[in-house]
């Protein structure tokens, strides 16, 4: 790595944490890596099965003008893409900001950048098949057309992506969870399913396991199963994060 030094206290100010059950991966921590078939695209892996237990792999791909996968990734597993900036087409769907789709197993991941450099969040993991039920279909949608149900909480409302409460096919829970100011979960939750989390936008504080993190947008958390956790929106704007939960399945 060459560019101008960092500041003295780089170390001690950095915000990265490690726990058996969570992991806190901020913009100053990410670091580059690279995939088979992915070209011209920096790979910079959030979470993957490396770290035990985790079931799935969250990856924060950059593409630049000419980034695209040379063949199917992965096509025994499930796929989730979701477009942060610029326009990604994954198969025949063009994502702008914001937009996202869900690729059930057999098809595999095929994406590239359109009219410039572009990044996007992919999530994968191997589908839990269930005997008697169908695979689940693919999906394609956009923030902007979501249905926002409200929670339970003052100021809180949710997402569901893909249809996970009314079909019981889909295993990979992707949630939107969105928080005025000043709003907070009225409980610490402590559940079976893991998550990946991404900070679309906004800021709060992140309990996790007992320890309290300060998160804004672009932090990436990891909750290992049976991890407590608890949200609270600060600041003068909403939080929005991206929300992945393994659903409808209990591991067996
Ligand atoms: O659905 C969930 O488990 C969600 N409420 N958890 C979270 O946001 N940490
Ligand atoms: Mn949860």
């Amino acid at each position: 790595m060459t560019g101008p030094l960092p500041r003295a206290d780089y170390v001690s100010r950095s915000r990265g944490r490690l726990t058996s059950a969570y992991t806190l991966v901020t913009p100053d921590n990410r670091v580059e890596d690279a995939l088979p078939f992915l070209h011209d695209v920096v790979v910079r892996p959030l979470v993957t099965p490396r770290l035990r237990p985790a079931a799935f792999g969250e990856y924060l791909l950059e593409l630049a003008a000419n980034g695209a996968t040379s063949r199917p990734l992965a096509p025994e597993r499930e796929h989730f893409a979701w477009c942060l900036d610029g326009r990604v087409a994954v198969g025949e769907t063009v994502l702008e900001a914001g937009g996202w789709t869900y690729l059930p197993p057999g098809r595999g991941l095929e994406l590239r950048a359109v009219d410039g450099p572009a990044r996007a969040l992919w999530v994968t993991r191997r589908y839990d098949a269930v005997e008697a039920l169908e695979p689940p279909d693919p999906l394609t949608g956009h923030i902007d057309d979501t249905a926002w149900l409200p929670d339970t909480m003052d100021g809180g409302s949710y997402a569901l992506l893909l249809p996970t409460e009314t079909d019981q096919r889909y295993d990979m829970g992707m949630n939107l969870m969105r928080f005025e100011p000043g709003a907070y979960f009225p409980m610490v939750e402590l559940h079976h399913h893991e998550h990946g989390l991404w900070m679309l936008e906004g800021q709060g504080l992140y309990h996790l396991d007992g320890d309290t993190h300060e998160v804004t947008a672009e932090d990436f958390v990891y909750m290992a199963p049976y991890c407590p956790q608890h949200y609270a929106a600060l600041g003068w704007s909403r939080t929005t994060y991206l929300l992945y939960k393994d659903v409808n399945r209990d591991g067996f």
